[in-house]
C-alpha cells in the first residue's frame, strides 16, 4: 500500500516535475519514500532559503516551475523570503511541506516545529496555500497549482500535508496530470479598441514586461508594425534584440526615458506591473499623461500603477498576434528616429560608474555568449539594470527588483545551471549579499557546478552607505568586517581568483566554466576603475 507522500511524488513527475529542492525532516520523510520509483532529481541545499532561491533560479532560466520539499515550521519561516521574491516577480514555484497532525492544529501543546498558524504564515508570501485534509484532495489541488503556472500570473503556490495525511493510504488515487494547456486569449472588442487607439496615437510607446519573456517573437512583431520606442524591464531584457532600431534597450529608469513614458500621448504596457523597481521612482507615483492601453493575464494587474482605457486580460503573446493583426502599418522610420534620440539623450544621464558595470557586464557577455546572469542586490546589478543588454530573454534577472533580497544571487545561479547545464550561468552578488547564503557553495560543489561567481567587494553595504552619504545621515552599519573570501571559497572547495582588468576577467570567465567547481571571480571595487 502506497501513501500520500509517495504518490505524490509519482503524480509530480507525471507534470512534469523533474527537480525537487529540500532537507529532509522527520515531518518529511514520507516524501523520499517513493522518490527513487521516479527520475525526479533531488537536490540538498544548505538552508531553505537556498531551496527557494534555487527553485526561482532553476524556473527563471528555464520558463519551468521546480518543487521544494520543506518541513514544517523552520523549514517554512526560512524559505518564506525566497516565496515573496518568487511573488514579486511572479516566478512559478511549488512548495511542498508538512505540517503537524490535523486533530491537533492549533492547540499550542509544543509539538516539534509547531507553528501557530503556518498556513496563514505562508499565505502572504504565495499565490495559494492549501491545507490537504484528505489524499483525495491531492490531484484536484495539483491540477490547481499548475492551472496557477500554466495559464495565469504564476507565483509561489504551497501545499502542506499534516502528518497523518501524508502517511495515510493512497493507493487509489489517479497519478494523471489534468494541465489546463491553454493561454487565456484577449476579447476582440478589446483589441478592436485598443488598435483604433494605437492608430490614433502621434507618438505611442511601449512598455513590455516579464510578461513577454515567452512571447519575443509576437512582441518585435507589435512594435514593429506599431513602430514606437519600446522600454522593457529588468523581467523582459533580451525580449527584444539589443541593436533593434526600436528598442529603448536598458534604459527604462533613466530620466528622458521616463520623460517619455510619462508625457507620450498613448502608452501600451503589454505584461508590466508598471512597478517603481523598475522606474527606480523609490516612493513616488509614475503619473502617465496619455492614454493607457494593459495587456496583463491577470485583472487586477491591469490596475496597478496606471489606469488603463483600454484593459485587455490575456496571455501577452496572444494579445501581441491579435493587436499586430489589428493595426495598419505605420511608418517605423519616425518612431526609430525618436528612439535614436531618445536612447542618445538616456547614455548622457547614465552615471559613470553604472556605465563601468555595463563594461564589466559586456565583457562577461563577450567571454560567454549566450550568459544567463543570475544577480544579486548589489551595485553592479543596479548598473546592468540601465546599462546592460542581454542576447536573449531569460538571460539576466535578479533580486533588486519586487522583493529586493539580499543572498538571492548564488542559489539563483546554481538553480539556473541545474536547469540549464549547457549554458554558460554567471553569478553576480556583492560581499555583503554573499554572507547570507555562503553555505550554498558546498552545495554546489557536491554537485559539480561549473558556475563562476563575480564577486563585487566593495568591503561593505555599499549602495545603503552611499545612500546615507547622500541624506547626511551618519554611515553606521555598513562598514561590515570584510572576510577572505579566496580563503573561504577554497575552503568550500571551490576555485578562486581575483580579476585584474578586462582581459584577465575574460580569461577567468572562461576557465571557470570549464572548472569541475564553482568559481569565486573576486572583483575588488575601487580596483576596477582604473581596468583597462
Ligand atoms: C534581506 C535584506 N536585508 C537588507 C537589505 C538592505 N540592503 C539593500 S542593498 C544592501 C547592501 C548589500 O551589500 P552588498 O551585497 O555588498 O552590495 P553593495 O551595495 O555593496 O554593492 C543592503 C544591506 C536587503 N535588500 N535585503
Ligand atoms: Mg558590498
Amino acid at each position: 500500500m502506497k501513501t500520500c507522500g509517495e504518490v505524490l511524488v509519482e503524480i509530480l513527475e507525471a507534470y512534469g516535475i523533474d527537480t525537487v529542492f529540500g532537507i529532509p525532516g522527520v515531518h518529511t520523510v514520507e516524501l523520499y519514500r517513493g522518490l527513487p520509483n521516479t527520475r525526479i532529481r533531488h537536490i540538498t541545499p544548505r538552508h531553505e532559503q537556498g531551496a527557494g532561491f534555487m527553485a526561482d533560479g532553476y524556473a527563471r532560466a528555464t520558463g519551468r516551475p521546480a518543487a521544494c520539499f520543506i518541513i514544517t515550521g523552520p523549514g517554512m519561516t526560512n524559505i518564506a523570503t525566497a516565496m515573496g521574491q518568487a511573488l514579486a516577480d511572479s516566478v512559478p514555484m511549488l512548495v511542498i511541506s508538512s505540517v503537524n497532525v490535523s486533530n491537533e492544529l492549533g492547540m499550542g501543546e509544543g509539538r516539534l516545529h509547531e507553528l501557530p498558524d503556518q498556513n496563514g504564515l505562508v499565505r502572504g508570501v504565495s499565490v495559494f496555500s492549501h491545507r490537504l485534509m484528505r489524499p483525495a484532495e491531492l490531484p484536484a489541488v495539483l491540477a490547481r497549482a499548475f492551472a496557477v503556472f500554466d495559464s495565469a500570473r504564476p507565483g509561489p503556490v504551497h501545499i502542506e500535508l499534516p502528518l497523518d495525511v501524508i502517511t495515510a493510504p493512497a493507493d487509489d488515487l489517479s497519478r494523471d496530470a489534468h494541465r489546463t494547456r491553454y493561454r487565456p486569449g484577449p476579447d476582440p472588442e478589446a483589441i478592436a479598441q485598443a488598435a483604433a487607439l494605437l492608430s490614433g496615437a502621434r507618438a505611442p510607446f511601449v512598455v513590455l514586461g516579464g510578461g513577454t519573456a515567452d512571447a519575443a517573437d509576437a512582441a518585435r512583431a507589435f512594435v514593429e508594425r506599431l513602430g514606437a520606442p519600446t522600454a522593457l524591464t529588468v523581467n523582459a531584457k533580451g525580449v527584444l534584440p539589443r541593436d533593434h532600431p526600436l528598442s529603448l534597450g536598458a534604459g527604462l529608469p533613466l530620466a528622458p526615458v521616463i520623460e517619455a513614458l510619462q508625457t507620450a500621448d498613448v502608452v501600451a504596457a503589454i505584461g508590466t506591473e508598471l512597478g517603481e523597481t523598475d522606474t527606480i521612482m523609490f516612493g513616488s507615483t509614475l503619473g502617465l499623461a496619455g492614454r493607457v492601453v494593459r495587456v496583463d493575464i491577470d485583472p487586477e494587474q491591469l490596475t496597478r500603477n496606471a489606469l488603463p482605457e483600454v484593459a485587455i486580460c490575456s496571455d501577452a503573446g496572444l494579445a501581441l498576434h491579435a493587436l499586430h493583426d489589428a493595426l495598419a502599418p505605420r511608418d517605423p522610420a519616425a518612431g526609430a528616429a525618436r528612439t535614436a534620440a531618445l536612447r542618445a539623450a538616456a547614455a548622457k544621464e547614465l552615471r559613470p560608474d553604472y556605465a563601468l558595470h555595463g563594461r564589466v557586464l559586456d565583457a562577461v557577455a563577450e567571454a560567454l555568449p549566450g550568459v544567463v546572469i543570475a544577480g544579486d542586490s548589489t551595485q553592479p546589478v543596479y548598473g546592468g539594470n540601465m546599462a546592460y543588454d542581454p542576447a536573449g530573454p531569460r538571460s539576466w534577472f535578479n533580486s533588486s527588483t519586487g522583493y529586493g533580497t539580499l543572498g538571492y544571487g548564488l542559489p539563483a545561479a546554481f538553480g539556473a545551471k541545474l536547469g540549464r547545464p549547457d549554458a554558460p550561468v554567471v553569478a553576480l552578488i556583492g560581499d555583503g549579499g554573499i554572507q547570507f547564503t555562503i553555505g550554498e557553495l558546498a552545495t554546489a560543489v557536491e554537485l559539480g557546478l561549473s558556475v563562476p561567481i563575480l564577486l563585487w567587494n566593495n568591503q561593505g553595504y555599499g549602495e545603503i552607505k552611499q545612500y546615507m552619504a547622500d541624506r547626511d545621515i551618519p554611515q553606521i552599519g555598513v562598514d561590515i568586517y570584510t572576510p577572505d573570501f579566496q580563503t573561504i571559497a577554497r575552503g568550500f572547495g571551490c576555485r578562486a581568483v581575483r580579476a585584474t582588468g578586462f582581459a584577465s576577467l575574460r580569461d577567468a570567465l572562461r576557465e571557470a566554466t570549464q572548472a569541475p567547481v564553482p568559481t569565486i571571480i573576486e572583483i575588488d571595487d575601487p580596483d576596477v576603475r582604473s581596468w583597462t
